[in-house]
């Protein structure tokens, strides 16, 4: 029954293929497949009439929820999966989360996928989040039909009362013991991710907005990377959505889980400027129907859930089938390691020099100069005393440039800088005052910048990763630079945890 209805909406639905390749981000992971959008909206009619024939809805404590999860774990033991039904109580009702297993992989290396699959009382819930649901059971339903065997144990997860505060997700990583918590790897998540007035948003993993909650756990910002390597492969700009914990990657970042995930916006008003970015229309929200009866089938923009399922798959096929990072070179500044200022002799910084230290708090509208470092007590720092007032050892004058030891990358392989940065100025700053990362081999590469601006920036750590991977069998050294370099400014900037992997 439902094969021949499937095949009967991929023929009437047939869409166009993306032919542009996404960069591998590992030579031995297996082609990331493109996702039925038919297929997914299959599954959301499938919803919708659950939602109808249950008094309107899916949510906790509704039949529509129990027959929502029933449907879920129907398609995924058909398909191979070890499925499990964890029930919990909540509010005075039960609550269900499937859990779906795929057989093989590394039991001690474990990505998890999930989405909420509850509604509000108020409606059927397509969009929020039977979009999400939908995306990742089709993709789990497709590792099914390629019989994929990934490197990594893969685990979807479909999530009960999200919609009454993380209940489900809660439960989960709550009663999952301290041994098995320690295998899961990873986190990707899905909530939204078909909003009728869309925009493609990254979590921000490595809190390159620097806006409202830091960074995730480490491993965050390559989930980001991933998911937005697929979107610059379609040729489709992201923008970042603050790590503010609002959907069920909550609780896997609070116990120190790396994730990750898309969304296409909720009640959040869409801006002229996303509306240039993305086309829809300003001034309207993401989606108009969030939390309402609308929010039915006829509340899903298409292409934005197509382009959400392949990306899901991309991120999912790449990062289970990646092998694991080995780490080739990594300084966290705690000892002397052979970093060298001002190499080139060329620095024009008066005050403010890079140093290795254990930073000094500075404030000033903000944070400037960060007293807390990634890990440990030092950091490499650009002047790191706070003295009187906080514009006393900012750099002044000119740029300022520390070096590393040489290190000799290992030849082949996929190779990636990954560190830890701020950079804080006050509204005095410009656009002439940088930081800057560069890869000093045979060539010299710029590989991260973040200009000033004539605004207030508060320091706030994030992460960067970059692939370095042309340089490998070279040794190399990393260059890093900061400068006030236009007037008087208040300038700070730290960089920690420096590591390099392949
Ligand atoms: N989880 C919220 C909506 C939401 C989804 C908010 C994703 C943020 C993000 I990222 C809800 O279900 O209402
Ligand atoms: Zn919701």
């Amino acid at each position: 029954m439902r094969n021949l209805w499937t095949i009967g909406m991929a023929a009437i639905l047939a869409i166009p293929l993306a032919l542009t390749a996404p960069a591998a981000s590992a030579a031995s992971a297996a082609v990331p497949p493109d996702i039925s959008l038919a297929n997914v909206k299959a599954h959301l009619t499938q919803l919708q009439s659950i939602a109808t024939a249950n008094g309107g809805n899916r949510a906790h404590g509704r039949p529509g929820y129990l027959a929502s999860a029933n449907y879920v774990k129907g398609l995924l033991d058909a398909a191979g999966f070890t499925t499990t039904l964890q029930s919990f109580t909540y509010s005075g009702a039960t609550g269900y989360n499937v859990i779906a297993d795929w057989p093989g992989g590394d039991p001690n290396d474990i990505l998890m996928v999930g989405a909420h699959l509850d509604s509000v009382t108020a409606g059927p819930g397509i969009n929020d989040n039977g979009s999400g649901s939908a995306a990742i059971l089709e993709t789990a339903l497709e590792v099914s039909r390629q019989a994929l065997a990934p490197t990594k144990h893969l685990r979807f997860a479909w999530w009960g009362a999200e919609e009454l505060g993380l209940r489900g997700s809660q439960y989960y990583v709550t009663n999952l013991p301290a041994a098995e918590r320690a295998k899961v790897k990873g986190y990707l998540n899905f909530d939204m991710v078909g909003s009728p007035n869309a925009g493609y948003f990254v979590y921000d993993g490595d809190n390159s907005d620097g806006v409202g909650s830091g960074p995730g756990p480490a491993g965050s910002a390559q989930l980001e990377a991933t998911l937005q390597a697929y979107f610059t492969s379609i040729g489709v700009a992201t923008r970042g959505t603050d790590f503010d914990g609002r959907s069920d990657y909550g609780p896997f970042i609070s116990v120190g889980i790396p994730a990750g995930g898309t969304f296409t916006g909720a009640e959040g008003i869409k801006s002229s400027a996303q509306a240039t970015l993305w086309g829809g229309t300003a001034g309207q929200a993401f989606d108009s129907c969030y939390h309402r009866a609308c929010d039915t089938t006829a509340n899903i923009n298409d292409t934005a859930l197509n382009r959400n399922a392949d990306a899901i798959a991309y991120a999912v096929w790449t990062t289970a089938t990646a092998t694991p990072p080995v780490t080739v070179w990594q300084d966290t500044f705690e000892t002397a390691t052979g970093w060298t200022a001002n190499p080139g002799g060329t620095d024009t910084a008066t005050l403010g020099q890079w140093e290795r230290g254990d930073p000094e708090a500075t404030t000033s509208s903000g944070a400037k100069q960060l007293g807390t470092t990634v890990s440990g007590s030092n950091d490499l720092v650009t002047g790191r005393l706070a003295g009187a007032a906080a514009g006393d050892h900012d750099i002044d004058g000119g740029t300022t440039t520390i070096q590393s030891p040489a290190v000799t990358l290992p030849s082949g392989g996929t190779l990636r800088l990954n560190f830890s940065w701020y950079l804080a100025h006050g509204s005095n700053a410009s656009s002439a005052d940088y930081l800057r990362v560069k890869v000093v081999g045979s060539t010299t590469t710029q590989v991260f910048q973040q200009l000033g601006a004539a605004t207030n920036r508060n320091g706030a750590w994030a992460v960067a990763d970059v692939d370095i991977s042309s340089y490998a069998g070279q040794s190399v050294r990393i260059l890093i630079e900061a400068a006030d370099a236009s007037g008087a400014s208040l300038v700070e900037a730290g960089v920690d945890d420096v590591k390099i992997t392949r």
